[in-house]
């Protein structure tokens, strides 16, 4: 079993609140940054045992990361044997293989292409005025020994919406379980070794390679990336593209093209599993609502599969970044990504509704943990989700980038789907023309960062260099 009063909350729970901030900072003074943290701020620090019982949860959660600058503006000399995240996030726009991940650095904001942030905490809560008071307090504990850079306020959308991104749709439904942690283990769960996740734990891709003294063990890599997202737009095209008009109204022509481009309806339900209309019930069911693997639906066949995309079209966001037996029945598959994303911004105004223009920032505060950023987020975005191929070895050799989130440089360049339209399923190896053409990007990268989430045992030792 995992040692969960070791691990930050964030990583292997989410901080399960329906607020949260994300809060960067700059240090400027190490020596009383570390003394801080020692006599204040390690206290404040939330474990995964703390959140999983509603008793022991503090009223603000609190979790603590910092970037290669950070680590270095500290004194950590230690390679952490995790080149992407020792060259920063911006470098992977340009950077060797397994990069770039695509954006143009021109969508970036200059908080992010500065490089100057060193670390960040993410507070979450019931409301908005908890992590005001607690900000407050880290604040005045650490005085001028840090700067604040940015901040972006995350929120669960209201009422029904809880759950759902901006664009509509149920999130945080599939994660890999984790072996020695996740208990029970879902129908349609793959189980991963926890050193996938967590610098150190069986399995570490890279365990030769960290400090030896072993203050790095039971951390996470985590990824922070601010997605916007052109909702106005996004709804836009839909309505503009229903598929299947002989059989559907144009509402249920338009849902059912989004649900394809994304592999779920907005309830969550797998269009694997219900292609032609949502289903509440199945989106809702634990039991149910993860259990398919893309392949026959009898016989669990890999060989239909490279043929058929009636049940899911192959460039589906939920396949591009997770391809259940499209690779794993061939080989052990390392790229796994633990998620706990929140949406931010306002939500949709009425005129933007009307003018289907994008009039407030809104979208997704992307976050997603692992041992290894290279196997992990920056393989799924650079090899998987923006390449045009991916799943290799199917019938038509170019299913498209994935549909939601993918897209060629990062330029908002058209992007041809495969398959999208159930009734052209697009079997032609050769001729593109039935493929469904995205005009642009609907999801805008404005940068990010990538952190080092440490252990508690870790937290101390940074603190006592
Ligand atoms: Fe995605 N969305 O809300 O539209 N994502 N995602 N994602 N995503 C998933 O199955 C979304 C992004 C993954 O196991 C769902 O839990 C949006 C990036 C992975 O079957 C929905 C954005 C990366 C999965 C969304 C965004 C990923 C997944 C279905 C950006 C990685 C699990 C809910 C604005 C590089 C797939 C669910 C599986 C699921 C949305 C970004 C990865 C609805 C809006 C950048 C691995």
């Amino acid at each position: 079993a995992l040692n969960t009063d070791n691990i930050q909350s964030d990583i292997l729970v989410g901080m399960n609140k329906n607020q949260e901030l994300f809060y960067f900072f700059q240090i400027n003074d190490a020596t009383t940054f570390k003394s801080k943290m020692s006599s204040d701020i390690i206290a404040l620090i939330t474990t995964t045992t703390e959140i999983l019982s509603v008793d022991t949860q503090p009223v603000t959660a609190v979790n603590l990361a910092f970037s290669q600058h950070g680590l270095d503006t500290l004194g950590i000399t230690d390679d952490l044997g995790d080149p992407n995240f020792t060259n920063g996030q911006l470098s992977d726009l340009t950077g060797d293989l397994p990069g770039p991940i695509g954006d143009d650095e021109s969508t970036w904001i200059p908080e992010f292409t500065a490089g100057t942030i060193d670390g960040v905490f993410l507070l979450a809560s019931d409301t908005a005025d908890n992590i005001d008071t607690q900000l407050a307090s880290i604040q005045s504990t650490l005085g001028s020994s840090i700067t604040t850079l940015y901040q972006i306020q995350g929120a669960a959308r209201p009422g029904d919406e809880a759950g759902h991104e901006h664009f509509g749709y149920m999130d945080g439904i599939s994660q890999p379980a984790v072996n020695g942690f996740t208990n029970p283990v879902l129908p349609g769960q793959t189980s991963i070794d926890a050193g996938l996740f967590l610098v150190g734990e069986v399995s570490d891709p890279n365990f030769s390679v960290r400090p030896p003294s072993g203050w790095a063990t039971d951390g996470s890599f985590l990824v922070f990336r601010q997605l916007q997202q052109l909702v106005p737009e996004f709804n836009q095209f839909l309505a503009t593209h229903p598929l299947d008009q002989d059989t559907l109204t144009p509402e249920e022509g338009s849902e059912l093209l989004g649900a394809r481009m994304m592999g779920r309806w907005k309830s969550g339900a797998p269009i694997f599993l219900s292609p032609t209309q949502d289903d509440p019930a199945l989106g809702a069911d634990p039991m149910r609502n993860n259990d398919f693997d893309y392949l026959d639906n009898t016989t669990h066949a890999n060989v239909d599969n490279h043929f058929n995309q009636s049940q899911c079209p192959f460039a589906a966001h939920i396949r591009k970044a997770h391809p259940r037996g499209d690779i794993e029945t061939a080989v052990e598959n390392p790229h796994f990504i633990l998620r706990s994303s929140i949406p931010y911004g306002p939500e949709l105004t009425a005129s933007e509704n009307a003018t289907g223009v994008t009039a407030n920032d809104r979208g997704l505060a992307f976050v997603a943990y692992q041992s290894d950023i290279s196997n992990g987020f920056a393989f799924l975005q650079n090899v998987w989700i923006n390449s045009v191929g991916f799943p290799f070895g199917k019938y038509d050799l170019t299913p498209g980038v994935d549909p939601i989130i993918g897209t060629l440089n990062g330029l908002g360049a058209p992007k041809n789907i495969s398959g999208l339209d159930p009734a052209v399923p697009d079997l032609d190896q050769t001729e593109l023309w039935h493929d469904v053409v995205i005009p642009t990007d609907y999801v805008v990268s404005k940068g990010g960062e990538y952190f080092f989430s440490p252990s508690l045992a870790g937290l101390e030792y940074i603190a006592g260099t």
